[in-house]
């Protein structure tokens, strides 16, 4: 198919002309495709939709990806090439965003008839710089003339603090692998204004909200301002979806009081959770009682919880609500009562004693389902967070433990594992990924275990290429590569890597070489106004040059810190590590998605039984993870008897007070900002929320031990070999088919 179309594009002069000319292609074969089509839909609402760069995805779901690949090579060009002229968006700050743009690819690869909602950021999340080695945000615009948006006619009034705006609703076609289309819909504001952001600052008018209420994703939240620009946004995405929904249902029949044959609603996170008294206003208003409207949209909306932080969990003032979103006051008022009179425990009530609305409250008590992500996730929500809750609606918990789309995550970023793959087993798994466990038997032999490591040689010296090519470093490909690649948070711990890093250095000037030189890579965004969080990625950038410029050590070990890691960069970096670093306190990573991408790429899991690592060690056995650190239990009985001291560790014992006092040491302060590093100090002395301390030992025995099997190569082949084997089950095919038996129930 195309053929001709192909060869015409890919003889064209510039690499722009051959990337429009292939966007052109694939979005017209994407409208001939046609949509998916059915009675009930799900509609997947979120404010976050980390997509990625969407030209190659796209090309392999219509089955023309290799065929374009040809095509241009025999014009002496490369996809890889053309690429590059894609802007990624970046409308999400981590798993969660990228968790609904898999999900996406999934529900339309099973044909089930279903649409994203969210919101068109024009600027999405900030881009990172690095100055003085300290993270600079710049803005980050995505959206050019040429581009997968479609600006549609579809257009809703939408009241914002009593004032009426008209929305815009642009579309993108998700096309399934294989299969036919569904759409993500994204809402707009024509006023919205790119040049109120003034000389490259992320900082701007957070009052003039007509002009600037698309402009960010969750714009620095830090302050009140940015705050209520949030519930702007939110209530805006959820209104504009409501009446979306309304509209498309009843133009299939729907009289709405039978619309939950028609549309299900899944609230991602609590971002989305003003879609409830929003739907129930705009029935009301269609004439339907109170009670009825209440109970239609009880049985539509389901809720995922992707957090147990206490600070992540949404609960907004009443007046802050009041002041933006007035007409939903009286509905949310209401929808507190009805919950009151029945149930006399105030951790269940939605409106609390200080008059704050606990927004996942009004999610469990008016939604049909509560999922969290992972097994560990949903106990620790049943057995603890959310307990009162369990008691009360035992039938309305469920657990759906996260997944990726292996097309983007092994069929595009690596295409000579696939090809590999391929061989040994055929094409099956591509669209039945648990046929991945043929591979262990199909792949066992010494020659199959070799070019499993020619594989990851040849990812390695392609991601050494591409990151002297973007950021004039140069790596050691023949390194150990170990990869911490997410958002940055002390939950995550990367400042508990940062002291293994030490404690390296430390014992490499003793004399103590490893037998093969490590890099250590690290990519990570902090959120503005999360000052530690900030100050760990300067630690990591100083102890990147207090090594690079001691000759005795950085023949051994590097430390690169990666710019703006992002969907494009984890396509590149993921194929190419040896070890993938899940050091989270046990219990407070909900799942983690990017373990997931790492095992199937064949990397071994360095880790903590926490989120899906647990059901990850389930599946690989012993001998190919790598387990440290306090177990969730042990660690949730700390928080209850606030029985951890960090400064104990410290005082008590000499080794870990070594590495810690480092970070203060004349070789620091000679490269990095004396009071950002002090204040880092203070934190894990003094206070270390994130219990780095109590793991460190055990994380730094276990990392000896899997430097030290690394150089078995043959063992280690077997385990990389197994983790692929065994990454079946967290296709998101997988997790979206349980959505929809459990929850959705389309068909
Ligand atoms: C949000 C915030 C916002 C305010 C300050 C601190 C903070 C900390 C964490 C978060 C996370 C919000 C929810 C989220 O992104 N959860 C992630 O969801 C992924 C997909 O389910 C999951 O794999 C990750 O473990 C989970 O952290």
């Amino acid at each position: 198919m195309y053929e001709n179309e192909i060869a015409q594009i890919a003889a064209k002069g510039s690499n722009q002309e051959v990337y429009n000319g292939l966007l052109q292609l694939a979005k017209d074969a994407m409208q001939q495709r046609g949509r998916i089509q059915g009675k009930k839909k799900i509609y997947y609402i979120s404010a976050e939709f980390l997509i990625g760069k969407l030209l190659s995805n796209n090309l392999i779901n219509l089955g023309i990806y290799d065929q374009v690949a040809e095509a241009l090579k025999s014009h002496g060009k490369s996809m890889a090439e053309i690429e590059e002229i894609e802007n990624e968006p970046s409308l999400g700050n981590g798993g969660l965003g990228r968790l609904a743009a898999c999900f996406l690819d999934s529900i339309a690869t099973l044909g089930l008839p279903g649409d994203g909602i969210g919101l068109n950021y024009h600027l999405g999340l900030f881009k990172q710089e690095f100055e003085n080695k300290l993270q600079k945000e710049v803005p980050n615009p995505w959206i050019t003339d040429k581009s997968w948006l479609r600006r549609t006619d579809v257009s809703y009034p939408v009241m914002l603090a009593g004032k009426k705006v008209n929305s815009v609703m642009y579309e993108i076609d998700v096309t399934g692998y294989d299969n036919q289309c569904n759409t993500l819909k994204l809402f707009d504001l024509d006023t919205v204004n790119d040049t109120i952001v003034q000389d490259g600052s992320i900082y701007f008018d957070k009052e003039n909200i007509s002009k600037n209420l698309t402009l960010f994703l969750y714009p620095d939240d830090s302050d009140y301002q940015g705050q209520l620009l949030r519930i702007y946004q939110q209530y805006f995405m959820v209104s504009n979806a409501a009446q979306l929904i309304i509209d498309e249902a009843c133009a299939k029949g729907s009289n709405l009081y039978d619309l939950p044959d028609y549309a299900v609603i899944q609230i991602n996170d609590t971002h989305p959770t003003m879609v409830i008294p929003e739907m129930i206003r705009l029935l009301n208003g269609r004439g339907i009682a109170m009670d009825d409207a209440i109970s239609i949209v009880s049985r539509m909306c389901a809720y995922t919880n992707h957090t147990i932080l206490a600070e992540a969990l949404e609960k907004w003032p009443l007046w802050f609500l009041d002041r933006v979103v007035p007409q939903l006051i009286p509905i949310i008022k209401m929808l507190d009562v009805k919950v009151k009179e029945k149930y006399q425990d105030e951790r269940v009530y939605i409106i609390d004693q200080e008059q704050r609305v606990h927004m996942a409250h009004i999610d469990i008590h008016y939604g049909y389902s509560v999922n969290g992500v992972a097994a560990l996730h949903t106990q620790i929500l049943e057995d603890s967070e959310l307990k009162p809750f369990k008691d009360i609606y035992p039938n309305k918990f469920n657990n759906k433990t996260n997944g990726i789309t292996f097309r983007r995550w092994l069929l595009h970023c690596n295409h000579e594992l696939a090809a590999f793959i391929t061989d040994k087993i055929g094409e099956g798994y591509k669209k039945d990924a648990k046929e991945l466990e043929k591979l262990e038997a199909a792949a066992g032999n010494a020659a199959d275990l070799k070019k499993l490591l020619e594989i990851k040689s040849g990812k390695k010296a392609e991601f050494k290429k591409y990151l002297q090519q973007k950021e004039g470093v140069t790596v050691n490909e023949n390194s150990i590569f170990d990869v911490q690649v997410k958002r940055l948070h002390e939950y995550k711990r990367q400042q508990m890597n940062a002291l293994y890093i030490i404690y390296k250095y430390m014992q490499i000037k003793a004399g103590k070489k490893p037998e093969t030189p490590i890099t250590m890579f690290f990519g990570a965004k902090a959120a503005p106004a999360y000052t530690i969080a900030k100050d760990i990625i300067h630690l990591i950038i100083c102890l990147s040059e207090v090594i690079k410029n001691d000759p005795d050590v950085s023949p051994y070990l590097q430390v690169v810190m990666l710019e703006n890691y992002n969907v494009t960069y984890a396509e590149k970096v993921i194929p190419a590590a040896d070890i993938s670093e899940q050091i989270s306190l046990a219990s407070k990573e909900a799942s983690g998605t990017g373990n997931m991408k790492f095992m199937l790429n064949g990397a071994v899991t360095l880790g903590t039984e926490d989120g899906a690592n647990v059901e990850i060690h389930q599946f690989v056995g012993d001998d190919n993870i790598y387990i440290f650190g306090e177990s969730s239990d042990a660690v949730i009985e700390h928080y209850a008897k606030s029985d951890y001291s960090s400064e104990k560790f410290y005082d008590d014992d000499e080794e870990i007070a070594k590495l810690v006092d480092f970070i203060i040491s004349k070789e620091m302060f000679a490269v990095g900002d004396k009071k950002s590093l002090i204040r880092l100090y203070m934190e894990l002395v003094t206070k270390d929320w994130f219990m780095t301390l109590l793991d460190i030992k055990d994380y730094i025995k276990v990392k000896e031990q899997v430097f030290a099997d690394y150089e078995n190569r043959g063992e280690w082949a077997k385990k990389m070999l197994v983790n692929i084997s065994k990454a079946g089950f967290f296709s998101s095919d997988r997790t979206i088919e349980q959505y929809n038996n459990d929850i959705w129930k389309l068909k």
